[in-house]
């Protein structure tokens, strides 16, 4: 039997309906989003130890979970476009034809939920009454997923109120199945905006409103509509004298994205602070003044627990102190949850991430755990990011972790060559993703394992916003992970990155001093502001410095990587590497 179909998505009783009859669960129950609702829930994940009590009196209403040790990260290979055509999804995509997944993963939800209760979460994904927003429904039958949905997006009432004006809702259906990683798949079906996913409970893969919708979907929808849907923090730069200027900026997972959303600006006696619109993902329209204005469509954080800690990212430790869900961390003694750079030393007594005593050895929590948590409890939210509008953006930065090649910020000289950094831009892997750490791999504005269709047009489409847009943000590059010969990192980071922010902002403006070099506009050695920083003159001549051959070989390696898009490659994309390679000579 093929799996459910749905081609007009405005039915939402009938795809429940339908659903249900594949699924054979024991009960369906449609979620409301409220208190008393995600009570019951948690009550009941408690009751069966999918979810464990943290020290209630130090961390109220916070939660832990421990997933299957084989459902830990995003899992790429598993992941298809199901494009009308091959073609159409793209050399970076795994691509799944229709019928092929209907035929091979459709059967998997035949009485996958048997035993099961079958939850129905409607949800928004961006601001209520916002025009951007859009309304989708996610089936599933892990409790877990609901608790954390709650946290990650506008759930129930709202995103219902929203579907009556409107009428139109993009489903979601997903089953723990067996968790085998042999019948694990999440499929795309971008004409239907459609997703389904088996056989994984990690948050990526089963919280369907993130990466699925409002990365690889919306991508889709964007391309068609004329906006773009972009892997990208928003963050807000108040100056002395109350200016507010907003940045968006796009990296890799394991970037420190969130770190720099969250800011805590070293120059805040100065008057100048950062506050947070988002972390991680940012849909942006041209409104009527030319201009890109972003909103996020989320209502939560999922963040990297490892490395968190009050100096590298104390809103986020103020944020996850209560109504939080931590996954696959390590738990103290008494109770409290534990992750690597949490502390400088670790507990005395602890068990790891899987619940076995830790004994010193190998990780005590998964390099990937994650927390769960509201963004209204981040102290440091503007008080613009709900704003239905979204926010006007000045500038757009892009960067990965790159140990010798980039500097530490340059500014493309325009909208095509700002595109063709973005599409080149490559990082050192992480343990985000599965497979070897530490190897650069090209990350198109961090949107390799998210963009929904076809690369080239997705460049295509952002030269299309360029022309269209008439005050388009600057575009610029920055690499916070520069290493000196001995292996150590030449830029202090976190909140110091903040003097990198205003440079950019002050080149917006048309200030700000810059060399012009081949790859861009880069800061003279004196341009940034280093008040109170101890960052010897020398360090930053090497933060700034650009090597030829090494160059020479990155182009290289950029050309290689243009050539698996073939005849679809913009020739706008494809003269910009032209005209820098040129600038080598
Ligand atoms: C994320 C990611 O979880 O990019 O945000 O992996
Ligand atoms: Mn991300």
């Amino acid at each position: 039997m093929a799996g459910p179909e749905v081609r007009m998505h405005n039915d939402l009783a009938k795809w429940v309906e339908d659903t249900a009859r594949i699924t054979r669960p024991r009960r369906v129950v449609w979620c409301d989003g409220s208190e008393e609702e995600s009570a019951r829930l948690i009550e009941g994940t408690l009751d069966d130890g999918t979810l464990v009590p943290l020290r209630q009196d130090l961390w109220p209403h916070c939660y832990l979970h421990r997933s299957n040790p084989n459902d830990v990260a995003r899992t790429e290979h598993l992941t298809f476009i199901c494009s009308d055509t091959p073609q159409a999804a793209g050399p970076t995509n795994h691509w799944m034809a229709p019928d092929e997944a209907r035929q091979k993963v459709g059967p998997l939800f035949e009485g996958a939920m048997k035993d099961r209760t079958m939850y129905v979460v409607p949800y928004l994904m961006g601001p209520p009454g916002s025009p951007s927003s859009k309304v989708c429904v996610e089936i599933t039958d892990s409790p877990y997923v609901v608790v954390n949905m709650r946290v990650m997006t506008r759930m129930g009432k709202v995103a219902l109120e929203h579907l009556e004006r409107n009428g139109e809702f993009a489903p979601g259906l997903h089953s723990l199945g067996d968790l085998d990683p042999e019948r694990r798949f999440i499929c795309h079906f971008p004409e239907e905006r459609l997703i389904w996913s088996i056989g994984s409970g990690y948050g990526g893969n089963a919280l369907l409103g993130k990466k699925c919708f409002a990365l690889r979907i919306a991508s889709n929808i964007a391309h068609k509509e004329g906006w773009l849907a972009e892997h990208m923090l928003i963050l807000e730069l108040e100056q002395p004298g109350g200016q507010k200027d907003y940045i968006a900026a796009a990296f890799p997972s394991a970037c420190g994205k969130t770190n720099l959303a969250m800011l805590v600006s070293p120059l805040a006696r100065l008057g100048y602070r950062v506050r947070t619109v988002g972390d991680d993902i940012a849909w942006l329209r041209i409104g009527e003044d030319g201009r890109l204005w972003a909103i996020n469509p989320e209502a939560g954080f999922f963040g990297v627990a490892p490395g968190t800690n009050d100096h590298t990212n104390p809103n986020a430790m103020a944020t996850i102190r209560q109504n939080t869900v931590f996954t696959n961390v390590a738990m103290t003694e008494d109770g409290q949850p534990w992750w690597e750079g949490k502390d400088p030393a670790p507990p005395p007594r602890m068990v790891d991430w899987q619940n076995k005593l830790f004994t010193g050895s190998g990780h005590a929590a998964q390099p990937n755990s994650r927390y769960t948590t509201p963004a209204h409890q981040c102290p440091s939210m503007s008080a613009s990011w709900e704003s239905p509008m979204g926010v006007p953006i000045s500038a757009f930065i892009f960067g990965g972790r790159r140990s010798r090649l980039t500097p530490l910020v340059y500014q493309s000289y325009s909208w095509r060559h700002g595109v063709f950094v973005a599409a080149t831009m490559g990082s050192e892997t992480t343990a985000a993703t599965t497979g070897e750490v530490g190897v650069v791999r090209r990350d198109p504005m961090a949107m390799l394992p998210f963009c929904g269709y076809n690369m080239a047009d997705y460049w295509d489409h952002w030269l299309d916003i360029g022309t269209r847009a008439k005050n388009p943000p600057a575009i610029f590059h920055v690499n916070w992970f520069r290493r000196d010969s001995d292996g150590r990192f030449l830029w202090p980071g976190f909140g110091e990155n903040v003097r990198v922010l205003l440079w950019i902002l002050e080149r917006t403006a048309g200030k700000a001093k810059a060399e012009e070099t081949p790859i861009g506009w880069v800061p003279t050695p004196n341009a940034l502001n280093l008040d109170g920083l101890d960052v010897s003159p020398q360090t930053m001549k090497e933060l700034l410095h650009l090597d030829g051959e090494d160059w020479k070989q990155e182009l290289s390696d950029v050309k290689l990587f243009f050539e698996k898009f073939e005849d679809r490659l913009p020739e706008a994309v494809e003269d910009e590497r032209k005209a820098v390679s040129e600038r080598f000579r």
